[in-house]
């Protein structure tokens, strides 16, 4: 049987040169194709070392570094399950992921050795290693005692090769069981179809620890054996200097609209640019007519989710069509894309209803919740996005909105239920509502609003104080507001409809 580890279709992909400089990182290191060739097969015999049981997660909870890309390569290498964490969690978080993973092994940076190592070692945990970002830590040194030569592991597509947590509208985070096949499938449909061709060099300035910076654009340089600019944190002045290197860029709108914002981004610097893709949250179509206007480039925007991977794509190839701003493009290759009302109907061209997909991307199910993955799927297999949207009569696809309670703040995903669930457990609250309301950055972000018990006396400051200390920071909801009602339907549900509007002129 041949191996279909995802990890042995990106190592087929490096470029017969070994010597050859695969990332450059914006702090003046280059790894050539074969440190990474060797570095990913010591830290996967370093794995095999532990005799880890079938199926072992590996979580991870480090700053962006090529070691902690390296760790993940290594990870699929040895045919273990990476579960990558954002750096931001903090330790209500963390217990979380680690007791519903329960990982057979944890990497965190030093700096949260301390706390992460007692969570990890309570939930069961036996190995905890750390990663800095200064090529430091435990798990780079217990690597370099074992051999650079690793034959990966033999995996079939239907393996599991990572989780992904994506928080349910309704409290907790769900786990998506990605395998082999969801993001080889994916990633062999997305280098054709976005022309990825001999020479191509990316930037990746995107977090690694989310599908688009750690699935799509570096499964995008590596199938192709493409360099790599490496960019430990975004910062648009850097990125529009190195520019004139590169050919493909991939970025959320806030890091569109932070470049648009540099008057040194301009037609000379993207001149060299073939490829600019924004997705993970809604592009405004001003950004999408400002970034043409100034750099002479189309963005090609497309939708994916956590639980898929890549649905749909704005055409690299003109004779496919045109982009058109404010869509999302065509279904992929391979994917099914429709629109149905809520009686379970398909919907005629142009109209709106809920989404739904299928295709060899799609997830196998959300870990340790069968009953939840069985909700989120039709009878016949297709599965909810929880997204509203439509098909025109071209075939382009538009997201208009989302039935699930979402706010997508500079990429990241916000979940009302989560920040509503601890205000409503602080002294002196009786009930609150976070809405998503325009920001000029952040494309959205949340707005609190809370009502005090009878006889309490609310903060605000002091509310949104006690959030960060408990939740990552990005969830922080922007402003807070003590009020004495809110706004219900007939039925006593909050109508946040209506609190968005009253609000939504906050960050205009
Ligand atoms: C940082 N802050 C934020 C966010 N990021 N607030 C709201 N939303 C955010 N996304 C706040 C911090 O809390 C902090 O506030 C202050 O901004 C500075 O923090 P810092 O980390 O320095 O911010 P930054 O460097 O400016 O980060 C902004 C960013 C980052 C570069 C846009 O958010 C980012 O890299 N976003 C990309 C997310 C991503 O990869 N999404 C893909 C998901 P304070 O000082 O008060 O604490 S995958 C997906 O959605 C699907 C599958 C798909 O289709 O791709
Ligand atoms: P995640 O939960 O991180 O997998 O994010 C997936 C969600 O991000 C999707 O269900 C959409 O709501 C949203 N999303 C992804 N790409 C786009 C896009 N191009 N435009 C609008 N929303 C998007």
């Amino acid at each position: 049987m041949d191996n279909r580890n995802l990890f042995a279709a990106l190592r087929a992909a490096f470029p017969a040169d070994l010597g050859a400089i695969a990332v450059e990182t914006d702090t003046g290191l280059a790894y050539s194709w074969s440190d990474l060739e060797r570095g990913t097969a010591m830290i996967a015999n370093l794995l095999a070392s532990l005799r880890l049981e079938e199926g072992a997660r590996i979580a991870v909870q480090v700053e962006k570094s090529v070691e902690a890309m390296m760790l993940y390569l290594a990870t699929l290498r040895a045919g273990c399950v990476f579960l990558p964490l954002n750096t931001a969690y903090q330790k209500a978080e963390i217990e979380y992921f680690v007791g519903n993973a329960e990982p057979a092994v944890v990497v965190c940076s030093p700096a949260n050795f301390g706390w992460v190592s007692k969570i990890a070692f309570q939930a069961g945990t036996h190995h905890v290693f750390t990663l800095g970002e200064e090529r430091n830590g435990s798990l780079l040194e217990r690597a370099a005692q074992h051999s650079d030569r690793h034959e990966p592991v033999m995996r079939g597509a239907d393996d599991l090769a990572a989780i992904l947590y994506t928080s349910g509208t309704t409290g907790r985070s769900k786990g998506a069981m990605l395998t082999h096949g969801n993001l080889l499938s994916n990633a062999e449909v997305l280098k054709t179809y976005w022309g990825w061709r001999e020479g191509d060099v990316l930037i990746h300035a995107l977090p690694i620890f989310h599908v688009h910076g750690l699935f799509v654009a570096l499964h995008g340089a590596l199938l192709n054996g493409s360099k790599i600019l490496w960019f430990g944190k975004f910062d648009p002045k850097k990125v529009i200097e190195r520019m004139l290197d590169a050919t493909v860029f991939m970025g959320v709108p806030t890091l569109y609209t932070r470049m648009l914002a540099e008057s040194r981004l301009n037609k000379v610097v993207a001149r060299n640019m073939r490829l600019f893709v924004s997705g993970s949250a809604p592009l405004l179509l001003e950004t999408f007519n400002a970034w043409q206007e100034r750099t002479g480039h189309t963005i090609l925007e497309r939708y994916g989710m956590s639980e898929t991977v890549m649905l749909t794509s704005n055409p690299y190839d003109a004779k496919d069509g045109e982009r058109r701003g404010g869509t999302v493009g065509f279904p992929l290759p391979g994917v099914g894309v429709r629109v149905r009302d809520d009686q379970g109907r398909d919907l005629p061209a142009g109209e709106i209803g809920a989404i739904e997909v299928k295709g060899p991307n799609v997830f196998k199910g959300y870990w340790r919740m069968p009953e939840k993955t069985k909700e989120e799927f039709t009878a016949d297999g297709w599965f909810r996005t929880g997204d509203v949207g439509k098909i025109d009569e071209r075939g382009y696809v538009t997201i208009v909105g989302r039935s699930k309670d979402l706010i997508i703040s500079g990429g990241y995903n916000v979940y009302p239920a989560e920040i509503e669930g601890y205000l409503n457990d602080m002294p002196g609250v009786a009930e609150s509502a976070v809405v998503g309301v325009p920001h000029g950055d952040f494309g959205e972000v949340g707005v609190a609003v809370v009502i005090a018990k009878p006889g309490a006396q609310l903060q605000p400051e002091q509310l949104i104080a006690s959030l960060k200390s408990q939740l990552a920071n990005f969830k922080i909801p922007k402003r807070c507001f003590v009020v004495d009602q809110l706004p219900r339907n007939t039925m006593g549900k909050v109508q946040k409809n209506l609190l968005r509007e009253q609000h939504k002129g906050l960050f205009a």
